[in-house]
């Protein structure tokens, strides 16, 4: 693809700054780790039409971390499917469809999501549907790495094991924080690729804010693995783009001052910038 996702990656990153600025909520850190992996979905995986979303070949994505649902905005306009100053203008004002979390009324949207714990369970429904039916669709559903402590992930993994839905991948943004601190001290996954594997899956871990690693790591799961589901386990880091963002729970579901604002736009804009000159060199 000639397209440089990686000054992509940082343009929805800008457009979300403003999404949440403008309407002052969001999720500033979840949207901003997951950027890498959404622009690699929408712009270089997904097999998806804006032009028709609900055409029965297609790929089925869910965003299963639903708070980080203004970086799925991001994406979603820029591929077409919605636009972009609709979007910008009425985001979480009051009676707009462009709720602060995952609305199927939407196009390109499969599964209202928020309540964690919920999107790789109705993942493997959809994934048993198209096996049954003989089609060859895939499933994707991204997961945050706090939101693995919820019971039904696990349920949800054991069943894609046992139906051998090899159709399916899961991706984790691990970006080692949830709401209140570290995954680490909240519930922690320090052995979460022999977990995965210990449950059936095959695991690739991959950098999550790398675009090139990220590409290579979803074509591997297209592979075939004789009836086993693929887990791409993405190593990011939450608030990654903006400096004194990165790593800092706090960012979790933070509204940037003006002057923090005006920060990161800087920093977003240089950085579009020196992309802007690794392509035209
Ligand atoms: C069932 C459920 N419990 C609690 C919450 C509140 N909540 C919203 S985001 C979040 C933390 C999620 O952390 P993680 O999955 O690591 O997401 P990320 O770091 O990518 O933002 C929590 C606990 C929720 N949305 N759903
Ligand atoms: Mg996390």
């Amino acid at each position: 693809m000639s397209e440089n996702l990686k000054k992509t990656a940082y343009e929805l990153r800008d457009y979300t700054l403003d999404l949440i600025y403008g309407a002052k909520t969001g999720h500033m850190g979840g949207d901003f780790s997951e950027a890498e992996i959404m622009t690699a979905l929408y712009f270089g995986v997904l097999n998806v039409d804006p032009k028709n979303p609900e055409d029965p070949g297609r790929d089925y994505f869910i965003l299963s971390k639903g708070h980080s649902v203004e970086m799925y905005y991001a994406a979603l306009t820029k591929r077409g499917f919605l636009d972009a100053d609709d979007v910008m203008n009425r985001y979480s004002r009051f009676g707009s469809p462009y709720i602060g979390h995952p609305n199927n009324k939407l196009p390109g949207i499969e599964m209202n999501s928020g309540s964690l714990g919920h999107g790789l369970p109705v993942s493997v429904g959809i994934a048993k549907g198209l096996q049954m039916d003989g089609k060859p669709n895939r499933v994707y559903v991204l997961m945050g790495d706090g939101e693995l402590a919820e019971g039904s992930v696990w349920e949800g993994a054991m069943a894609a094991a046992h139906y051998k839905l090899d159709n399916l991948t899961a991706i984790v943004d691990r970006n080692r924080l949830q709401i209140s601190g570290p995954t680490e001290t909240v519930m922690h996954h320090d052995d979460l690729a022999a977990r995965f594997t210990a449950f059936g899956w095959r695991v690739i871990v991959t950098e999550g804010n790398d675009i090139d690693a990220l590409l290579k790591a979803f074509a591997e799961a297209k592979t075939e693995s004789n009836g086993v589901p693929t887990v791409i386990i993405a190593e990011t880091t939450k608030g990654k783009g903006v400096s004194f963002m990165e790593n800092k729970a706090g960012w979790h579901h933070k509204v940037p001052t003006a002057e923090e604002y005006a920060m990161a736009k800087k920093e977003l804009a240089a950085k579009i910038a020196e992309l802007s000159e690794e392509v035209t060199a």
